[in-house]
């Protein structure tokens, strides 16, 4: 509480007041008393002077200064503070229904009425996670016949979702290969550097979008990711890139690979949207595919926020692909020595979900017609974006980026004074990167978001 007077301040001792006022009084000897009237002081003789213990005014933290807002995730407070009726909010990739309502899947309800009926406990998981959950993770991601998963040769840990996945992995980074370099597709997600600076894992940029075809600068890509000091990390968006919603055809992908290994560099690919690109669950994780198909070693994360809406849960691993599978013991070991001190082991009810989803066939089935369904709403709302752009704007500029994009976000290529204008003016809420998330569109609402498109667009620099 605020006071002008400062922090354990001598005071000399003053009458008794029998007035009942509370008290607290400290003498050198740290005797003390609290009292109402009556008595109200005991000291050795020998203290002259008393201090008066007083709560502390001066805050120990005074010198740590506000964070800025977390350029994602900071979104959703300012968008929550608007009171505004059209106010939409497409920052965070997180998917909504028409209604604009968070979506729970059905298919997750029925895992985890499975869960209740079961009547399974709350004990602590390994550090690695649940054991069958690390299984089908792996075989999601790799396929079950595939070769990395039939000589055992992948090390899987649960990691705290996608997040949580990448930051052990640049732990490891850190720590087995000191001075290795992780490059990062410009622009990428936000929380990528976020993530290796905490680490304290080197990165640098390589090039990927380019904004005069609102395409993929691929040439720019393969010269940087050639240029890079051999044996560093470079960091793939496996499917349905974020932000820019572009990603390298099949051909490309063939190329990506074979120059990171002509420069003996180490794949590192981050799969936070599986599914949620094609609809399909093996389509999106071919990139992953071609490259262990290679005999290559990589690292791959995953989450499972969006594809299965568990975005609260934390669920998601960190799987490294090694040459041998006396490596991928000896790295999971290495993964869970990580783990221990950070976060001990992993929730277990998302891993659950996503264990006895994965593993029974028809609840696998109907998760993917769930993923068809959320692919195919936003799919609809980009065609419906599009065709409202196209019909409104007179100019003669070319949208038909809207479309050629994947995935649940367009990059607008607004700016951030034009970004400003469409929180400001138009009350729809996104990242200053110019980044909207078609997931949280509903289709009413397409129109009005294309008329605060082309406003910012053409009204603002
Ligand atoms: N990797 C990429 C490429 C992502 O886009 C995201 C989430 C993650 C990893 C991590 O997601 P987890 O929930 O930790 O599994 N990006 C979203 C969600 C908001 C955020 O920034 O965390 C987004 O809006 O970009």
């Amino acid at each position: 509480m605020a006071s002008t007077v400062p922090p354990l301040a001598s005071a000399s001792i003053a009458p008794l007041q029998n007035d009942g006022l509370k008290a607290n009084f400290k003498t050198g000897t740290s005797l003390q008393c609290t009292f109402l009237g009556k008595e109200f002081y005991k000291a050795k003789q020998s203290f002259t002077r008393t201090s008066m213990t007083v709560a502390v005014k001066v805050s120990r933290f005074n010198d740590i200064t506000m964070a800025p807002p977390d350029p994602i995730l900071g979104v959703s407070e300012a968008f929550k503070a608007d009171t505004h009726e059209l106010k939409l909010n497409l920052g965070v990739g997180a998917y909504r229904t028409e209604d604009l309502q968070p979506l729970v899947l059905n298919v997750v309800k029925k895992a985890e009425n499975l869960m209740l009926e079961r009547g399974e406990n709350k004990e602590y998981l390994p550090i690695e996670g649940l054991a069958a959950f690390n299984k089908v993770t792996a075989e999601l991601l790799f396929g079950a016949d595939s070769a990395v998963i039939q000589q055992q040769r992948v090390a899987t840990v649960q990691g705290l979702s996608g997040t949580g996945s990448l930051r052990l992995a640049a732990a490891l980074i850190e720590r087995y290969f000191p001075g290795s370099k992780v490059l990062i597709s410009a622009p990428t997600w936000g929380n990528h550097k976020n993530i290796f600076n905490d680490a304290r894992v080197p990165w640098s940029e390589y090039r990927y979008y380019d904004p005069k075809t609102v395409g993929l600068d691929f040439e720019g890509m393969i010269s940087d990711i050639k240029a890079a000091p051999e044996g560093s990390f470079v960091l793939l968006h496996g499917c349905a890139h974020n932000p820019t919603g572009i990603d390298p055809t099949p051909e490309q992908w063939e190329i990506i690979a074979d120059v990171i290994q002509e420069k003996n560099h180490i794949p590192f690919f981050d799969v936070a949207y599986q599914g949620f690109a094609s609809g399909s669950l093996d389509k999106d994780a071919s990139s992953v595919r071609l490259f262990a198909a290679r005999g290559m070693e990589l690292l791959v994360a995953q989450s499972y926020s969006k594809n299965l809406g568990l975005y609260a849960e934390r669920i998601g691993a960190m799987n490294v692909v090694c040459s041998s599978s006396d490596a991928a013991v000896r790295v999971k070991s290495q993964l869970k020595r990580i783990a221990r001190p950070m976060y001990s082991n992993p929730p277990i009810h998302g891993a659950r979900i996503v264990a006895n989803i994965v593993g029974n066939t028809e609840l696998f089935n109907e998760w993917k017609e769930d993923m068809e369904l959320m692919a195919g709403r936003i799919k609809s709302v980009r065609q419906k974006l599009y065709d409202g752009l196209k019909a409104k704007d007179n100019s003669g500029k070319d949208w038909s980026f809207v479309l050629k994009q994947i995935g649940m976000f367009s990059f607008t290529g607004l700016n951030k004074a034009q970004s400003d204008n469409m929180t400001n003016k138009w009350h729809v809420y996104m990242t200053k990167d110019g980044r909207i998330s078609l997931a949280g569109l509903p289709s009413a609402k397409c129109d009005y978001l294309a008329d605060a498109i082309i406003d910012s667009y053409h009204n603002v620099n």
